[in-house]
């Protein structure tokens, strides 16, 4: 840790703004404190909260104001003498790797939000297509770089931030096994990316169970119960015997 610091964070274990930060403290090399906070309620109207969201990270007792992205690139930053960069030093390097940062949170997180709600064949369909898309766009970036990571040999911030949303994607392709995020045929880097980016030290034991976050999530009804299915075929035929009594 950099001359003295004092850093902590408040987080919630399934948060993937949560662990982004927590993976980039952790290759940044910088020790910090955790706290789970699972009721937020208690810091609603506390001057804590920006914007009543998790994470929060305090700098030596102060709260450092922003979103999670913007969170790990105040860290790099203000340690920038500690363990490596995570955003590039090119400015044009640096300005597209945020630009990709932004990418996830604006395309695939929204993607994979409405994966989890999608019911309808047609939704899922459309949702497939779109977490497919913004798949397809993220291994083109990746080739572009032609090494296993964003970042380069080592992770950085791009790689980060989709580090924290890799258990997420996982409890998406459970959820809606038509859904495959990490696939071998179109997004085979990708594929190798999360491979190299788990087996890294630093992750490791940081990553929620995929389990305990598919048990968190809603249950998506993915098909109708014998018994609704009977509600609906008496309902149906009510209604025909009703158009047929009305048009003698
Ligand atoms: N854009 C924000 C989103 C943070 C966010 O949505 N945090 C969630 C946890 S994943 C949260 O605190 N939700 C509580 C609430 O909305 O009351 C960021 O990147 O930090």
């Amino acid at each position: 840790m950099a001359g003295g610091d004092e850093l902590e964070l408040l987080g919630t274990w399934a948060s993937p703004h949560v662990l982004r930060v927590r993976l980039a403290l952790h290759l940044k090399d910088l020790s910090y404190e955790y706290v789970e906070e699972q009721d937020l309620k208690n810091y609603k109207s506390d001057e804590l909260l920006l914007n009543s969201k998790l994470p929060v990270l305090i700098h030596d007792g102060k709260p450092v104001y922003g979103t999670s992205l913007s969170l790990i690139q105040y860290l790099d930053v203000a340690f920038a003498g500690a363990g490596s960069s995570l955003l590039p030093h090119e400015p044009s390097k640096r300005a597209l790797a945020r630009y990709w940062g932004d990418f996830m949170d604006g395309t695939l997180v929204k993607a994979m939000e409405k994966a989890t709600w999608s019911v309808t064949c047609r939704e899922k369909a459309e949702v497939r297509a779109q977490v497919a898309a913004a798949m397809e766009t993220l291994e083109g970036a990746l080739r572009e770089c032609s090494k296993p990571f964003f970042g380069g040999d080592s992770p950085g911030y791009v790689d980060v931030v989709l580090g924290g949303l890799l258990p997420w994607l996982c409890v998406t392709d459970k959820r809606q096994p038509s859904v495959k995020t990490f696939n071998p045929i179109t997004t085979p880097l990708l594929l190798s990316w999360q491979d190299c980016f788990c087996s890294l030290k630093k992750v490791q034991g940081l990553m929620p169970e995929v389990g305990e976050l598919v048990d968190l999530a809603m249950p998506v009804p993915t098909h109708c119960s014998r018994e609704s299915l009977q509600v609906i075929l008496i309902l149906s035929s009510l209604l025909v015997q009703i158009a047929t009594a009305c048009s003698r």
